[in-house]
């Protein structure tokens, strides 16, 4: 046997440990050892039952992903499956942490599940843009009925052990840190029993009443068609549960592997999986030792009490981590601490939370109106109006009040972080963590590192974002920094074309139709056309709409009209308001275009911006532009963000594209293009 397996036997327990950190993933070594343990426990006399424990903090976590699209060496996971749930001896899966993928599918070939409180288990496949290829598909509807599986698997969402236990996922919870004890106890009174051995693939009772049904699925589809849109998993998974209810066992197995194999040759599930990784990169930074220690953060300050103030404090009040939250007028302090409480109340009125969770939240707040109430927080991070005046006003009054090694942060969006350390005493404490409104939503988090930040200070950054559950991007100082750095382009460009021929809603098409929730007129409307515009003194198209009374959906319409229930329409007076402003420009009207040319007119500027950004050091890796695009702008997770998809597209033909725009493509992007080279492959 490999190091990854151990065997022993416990008064007639065969008891297999898989040690494969970090997650025990289903790779060749574990597949070797899970292989080589069932076959000697079967070959055993002494064995009457077996326990499938992991060791570390996990159950298996799936298959290994890193093993996909390469030669898969040693048994496959079928010729596995195949020889545990073909055996004559009862197995018992012992699940901890997490019991994922093909690690729940592996529990579900064995004959029962049990699992300790704290565990959960699932079948995620779909967020890597598959479906569950090991049976998974077949074995979990037999369990917990069409409906419910059609939730599982097309949601993906871990399920905690309790849960599991009233669907039927696992059979028996274990005390918590007893689980191996108390899974061997479960196997020896199976032993008593004596019963005939349960292959779930043998049940029929939870999927008979769905058979002959087809308009379940239609139905299901229909209903969840704005959630599945641009993504090929949700659809695949929908066809094999279907099968689970009209297939024999067998061949409802064989369609799970067509469509499978569909997905695993998707660009679409390339996208999603390259993704799985990108977003854990981003937390790694070369130049940062690995055993920077990071500092203690304990207890956090927040200044300003707006929208932004306000989810920054209740990420860290979620964390259970004390927020002092400083505002200047006590009207504006308690209309901040106001919105908190009622955004836990919302969450409580929906079941997501407790009265009682809302109170220790809320217990966690210290509202303050003087700066002096954060001398003793770890972590400062400011959140006033972006102004470099006011935000140095207030770091070179923080440097003054903040103990000793409190890093003071800065939540701005665009502003030069080094200036803004320069009016302190303690620039290497000084750093940029830029969130992402709502704040206590968005997952993204920008960490800006200043010249002069040190290792710590940026190593607490990264930790911090892990206690407050956001997905990190570290950035070094430059306009916008990254996220808001390369999206720009697409709104200009739109703003041009429109000017061109496509109207506001042949852009807005082409955008969604790529997978963006909304194209930018519809989003200017919403946002509204006063606030984009502010701040300009120039004539502007927006600024002309905005002349007309036309603010966007809130007042008069904008580039859309409204009807009462804010349905939008073509606005012939918008259209006029185009025309005028093109003439005034200059700008000829070239006829309509194709969703194909919008889209890349849109969007080739991304890449190119990206490029930029990659040129420049601003940020680390090709990845960390995608990741921050995808958290931060909703750019459609099934294209791999902007610089995926350039590699998709062929950076060839992306150069072709800007020269033909008139846009002079990065250096970087040129080398790459001709090179062959690529951002995000090899
Ligand atoms: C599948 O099973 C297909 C089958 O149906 C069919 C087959 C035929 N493989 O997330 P973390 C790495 S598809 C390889 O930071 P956490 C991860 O990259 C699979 N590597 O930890 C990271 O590496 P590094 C279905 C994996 O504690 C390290 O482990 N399963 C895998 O926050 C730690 O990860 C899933 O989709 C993997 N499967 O969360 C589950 N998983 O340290 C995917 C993790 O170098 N995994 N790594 O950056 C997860 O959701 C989380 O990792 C988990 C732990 C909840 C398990």
């Amino acid at each position: 046997m490999n190091q990854v397996g151990t065997t022993e036997v416990v008064d007639g327990i065969g008891i297999l440990t898989i040690d494969y950190p970090p997650v025990n993933a289903l790779s060749v070594h574990t597949r070797i050892a899970l292989d080589e343990g069932f076959r000697q426990f079967a070959a055993d006399d002494s064995v009457k039952a077996i326990v499938l424990i992991c060791a570390g903090r996990t159950f298996i976590a799936g298959a290994d992903i890193s093993e996909f699209g390469k030669a898969m060496g040693g048994p496959n996971l079928q010729e596995v499956f195949d020889i545990i749930e073909g055996g004559t001896k009862p197995v018992v899966a012992a699940i901890h942490g997490t019991a994922l993928g093909g690690g729940y599918e592996l529990a579900l070939i064995c004959h029962y599940r049990i699992a300790v409180p704290s565990a959960k288990v699932g079948l995620p496949e779909v967020a890597l843009g598959l479906l569950p290829g090991a049976g998974g598909t077949q074995r979990l509807p037999r369990i917990v009925g069409i409906p419910a599986a059609l939730d599982l698997i097309t949601g993906g969402a871990p399920v905690p052990a309790k849960k599991a236990l009233e669907l039927g996922m696992i059979d028996a919870l274990a005390e918590e840190g007893k689980l191996r004890e108390d899974a061997i106890a479960f196997a020896q009174k199976l032993v008593a029993e004596g019963g005939p051995l349960l292959r779930v693939r043998d049940r029929q009772d939870k999927v008979e009443p769905y058979r002959g049904k087809p308009e379940i699925y239609t139905e299901y589809l229909k209903k969840n068609a704005r959630a599945f849109r641009g993504f090929k998993a949700p659809f695949n998974i929908v066809k094999a549960i279907e099968a689970a209810a009209e297939l024999p066992f067998e061949q409802g197995i064989e369609r799970e592997r067509d469509l499978f194999g569909e997905l695993m040759t998707s660009t679409e599930s390339a996208a999603q999986r390259y993704y799985f990784f990108a977003e854990r990169e981003g937390a790694k930074v070369p130049d940062l030792p690995k055993d920077t220690a990071a500092l203690p953060v304990q207890s956090v300050g927040v200044i300003g009490a707006g929208t932004m103030g306000g989810g920054i404090t209740m990420n860290f009040l979620n964390a259970g981590i004390p927020v002092t939250l400083v505002e200047r007028e006590q009207a504006a302090l308690d209309r901040g601490v106001g919105v908190i409480r009622r955004n836990y109340e919302n969450t409580a009125a929906k079941g997501r939370m407790t009265a009682e969770q809302v109170e220790q939240r809320m217990t966690l707040l210290t509202p303050a109106l003087e700066l002096d109430a954060l001398k003793d927080v770890d972590l400062v991070i400011e959140a006033v109006f972006e102004d470099m005046g006011i935000k140095k006003d207030v770091f070179g009054k923080l440097d003054k009040i903040a103990k000793p090694g409190a890093i003071l942060a800065s939540n701005t969006s665009f502003l030069d972080l080094d200036e803004i350390a320069s009016v302190t005493s303690r620039p290497e404490n000084v750093v940029g963590l830029h969130f992402f409104s709502p704040a206590n939503v968005m997952r993204l988090l920008e960490i800006v590192r200043g010249a002069k930040t040190s290792d710590a200070v940026l190593a607490t950054a990264l930790k911090v974002a892990r206690t407050i559950s956001k997905v990190p991007v570290v950035s070094r100082v430059g306009p916008g920094f990254i996220a808001n750095r390369v999206m720009s382009p697409r709104s200009r460009q739109a703003m041009e074309l429109v000017l061109e021929g496509p109207t506001p809603q042949d852009i807005d098409q082409a955008i969604y139709g790529y997978g963006f929730a909304m194209g930018p007129f519809a989003m200017g409307d919403l946002v509204g056309l006063d606030v984009i515009g502010r701040g300009s003194n120039e004539r502007t198209l927006n600024g002309d709409l905005v002349k007309l009374g036309r603010l966007g959906q809130k007042q008069g319409g904008g580039f859309y009209d409204y009807d009462d229930k804010r349905v939008a329409s073509p606005s012939p007076v918008a259209a006029q308001v185009i025309a005028d402003y093109a003439t005034f420009k200059g700008v000829e009207n070239k006829g309509p275009q194709s969703a194909e040319a919008i889209v890349a007119r849109l969007l080739y500027p991304v890449i190119n911006e990206g490029a930029k950004v990659l040129e420049k050091g601003v940020a680390i890796r090709a990845s960390d532009i995608d990741v921050a695009c995808i958290l931060g702008y909703n750019w459609p997770v099934y294209t791999g963000g902007p610089m995926f998809w350039a590699d998709t597209v062929g950076l060839p033909k992306v150069v072709e594209g800007l020269r033909a725009m008139g846009i002079e493509p990065a250096k970087l992007l040129v080398e790459k293009a001709a090179s062959g080279g690529s951002f995000t492959r090899g």
